[in-house]
């Protein structure tokens, strides 16, 4: 497997025009959404993390190839939520973020990502019942399970399951740092770039 950064996206003007599989992954700032694809590709240095949240203010592409079947992209998304930056900033990513949500034909799939650690509150509840009504392909990923213990973990998980709903899919327990989780997304994401092969194929 390779994978390489390929540009910033500012504006979807600027989106790549070569209608390749894309897999954006969303998540508050500092949830660990650069982790995880540094995880997922083995590359430590492929996406910029930091202890400063907010810092991503673009789309990333990074294109994906399996050696098997078509290439395809991870898009690290901005992360949203943090009052340090400034006013102006995050209207700058509110706008990118709603036009990038609201195209017809992208993302094909969305992978999005909540901290353990913290209980989910009315935003992520919206957020949840957006994904069920979209009607693409989405999985729920809860970060940093390296910081709970057993039990504490459990406790969330069901939480989270509840609040997902028996028809959506399972919260999957992620850590970057442990590497729990990591054989669950690639198995997600294999079905998903096996979906889209049989549907074009069908088209
Ligand atoms: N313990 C632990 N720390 C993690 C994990 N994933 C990320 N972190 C840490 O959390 C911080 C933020 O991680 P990032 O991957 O940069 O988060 P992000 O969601 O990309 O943040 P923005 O780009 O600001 O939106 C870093 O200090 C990471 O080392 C994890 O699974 N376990
Ligand atoms: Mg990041």
């Amino acid at each position: 497997m390779e994978a390489r950064y390929v540009k910033s996206v500012y504006k979807v003007s600027d989106l790549p025009r070569d209608r390749l599989l894309e897999i954006a992954v969303a998540g508050k700032s500092n949830v660990g959404k650069s982790s995880l694809l540094n995880s997922l590709t083995g590359q430590k240095k492929l996406a910029k993390t930091s202890r400063t949240p907010g810092k991503t203010r673009c789309l990333n592409y990074f294109e994906v190839n399996m050696g098997s079947g078509k290439p395809f992209y991870f898009v690290d998304l901005p992360g949203y939520g943090y009052a340090q930056v400034s006013k102006t900033m995050r209207k700058d990513w509110a706008a990118l973020m709603d036009d990038y949500l609201m195209l017809e034909d992208r993302p094909s799939a969305m992978i999005s990502l909540f901290d353990i650690r913290r209980e989910p509150t009315e935003i992520e509840a919206e957020w949840i019942d957006w994904l069920h009504r979209w009607g693409r392909p989405w999985l729920l990923v809860l970060t940093k399970v390296d910081k709970l213990s057993g039990n504490e973990r459990a406790r969330a998980l069901s939480k989270w399951t509840k609040l997902i709903g028996a028809d959506g899919p399972k919260p999957t327990p992620f850590s970057a740092v442990t590497g729990v989780g990591r054989n669950d997304l690639w198995r997600w994401v294999n079905t998903v770039r096996r979906e889209q092969t049989a549907r074009a194929g069908r088209s």
